[in-house]
């Protein structure tokens, strides 16, 4: 199923978010290590208010790990409970964070005679982890997911002790996409369709992004020493750089474009945060 962000599809989804979050103690935002400024969604903190919140920094092993802890340091002079985390390996980091944040909750119902079963429900924009992030806590792999965005379908509770139950709310957030810079951003991560942009103009910005701020890893990923290169120019060496011909001889630049992209989404031209915390 494609999630196409409409407006009569946000204030559905919307009305949705709430509907869940006022059966929730805890919310666990989970946004991309990568752009913890684009792939969260402002409207989050209005719906959310009063509860009790855990941002996670995700996929903290494609970021680069300096930015990574300015980003940690500066959400926390926020008053933010934040963690930095591979959901695909530390998963189980997160259920401390939660018994700390529903403690008080807990103990209240406790003064009441009353054992409180916690409700954390997982919030994010598509693709942040969000499903392999729960799949990890419960231990097995029971909730689909896939490295394209709008995969998950349903909403459920999962009970993760006795007394924490779990939600995922897949397609409930809504990407930041009024802001082109940030559309941009969550394509380069592969967070939004990959039909809905134009491949080639999205790879050529992203080098040509990549080349001004992280020249050395882009020249050592792709054995090129010209670090003046920019544009199709720079996409064409590293398809002759890696050989990519048509069978007339022509480079195949329609390859190098899904290579780059293919790369720097899996941490291949190295952990590269896109964005820095305001200083
Ligand atoms: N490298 C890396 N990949 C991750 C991490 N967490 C999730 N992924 C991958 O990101 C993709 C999207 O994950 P998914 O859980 O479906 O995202 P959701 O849309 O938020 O539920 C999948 O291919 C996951 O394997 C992480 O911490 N590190
Ligand atoms: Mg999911």
């Amino acid at each position: 199923m494609a999630i196409s962000w409409y407006p009569g599809h946000m204030a559905k989804a919307k009305r949705q978010l709430q509907d869940q979050l006022s059966r929730t103690d805890v919310v666990i935002e989970v946004c991309d290590a990568r752009i913890p400024l684009s792939s969260r969604n402002p409207d989050l903190d209005q719906l959310i208010r009063h509860k009790r919140r855990i941002l996670l920094l995700n996929k903290a092993d494609l970021a680069d790990p300096e930015l990574t802890a300015e980003w940690c340091g500066a959400f926390r002079a926020q008053g933010l409970s934040v963690l930095a985390l591979n959901s695909l390996r530390a998963a189980s980091r997160v259920v401390p964070l939660i018994d700390e944040a529903s403690r008080e909750k807990v103990e209240n119902a406790q003064n009441r005679g009353i054992r409180k079963t916690v409700r954390a429900m997982v919030v994010g924009v598509p693709n942040v982890g969000k499903s392999t992030l729960i799949n990890l806590i419960k231990g097995k792999a029971t909730i689909r997911t896939a490295d394209r965005p709008g995969v998950t379908r349903s909403t459920q509770w999962f009970r993760v002790t006795p007394y924490l139950e779990l939600m995922d709310s897949p397609g409930l957030l809504w990407p930041r996409l009024d802001d082109p810079a940030v559309a941009q951003r969550l394509a380069y991560i592969g967070s939004v369709k990959d039909e809905i942009h134009d491949t080639r103009r999205l790879c050529l910005s992203l080098l040509d992004e990549l080349m001004a701020e992280r020249p050395q890893l882009l020249l050592a990923r792709y054995k090129l020493n010209d670090g003046s290169l920019r544009g199709e120019a720079l996409l064409s060496a590293i398809c002759a750089a890696r050989g990519f011909l048509l069978r007339g001889g022509e480079l195949d630049t329609d390859r190098g474009v899904a290579t780059v992209l293919d790369e720097f989404r899996a941490g291949k031209i190295g952990r590269i945060t896109l964005e820095a915390p305001k200083a």
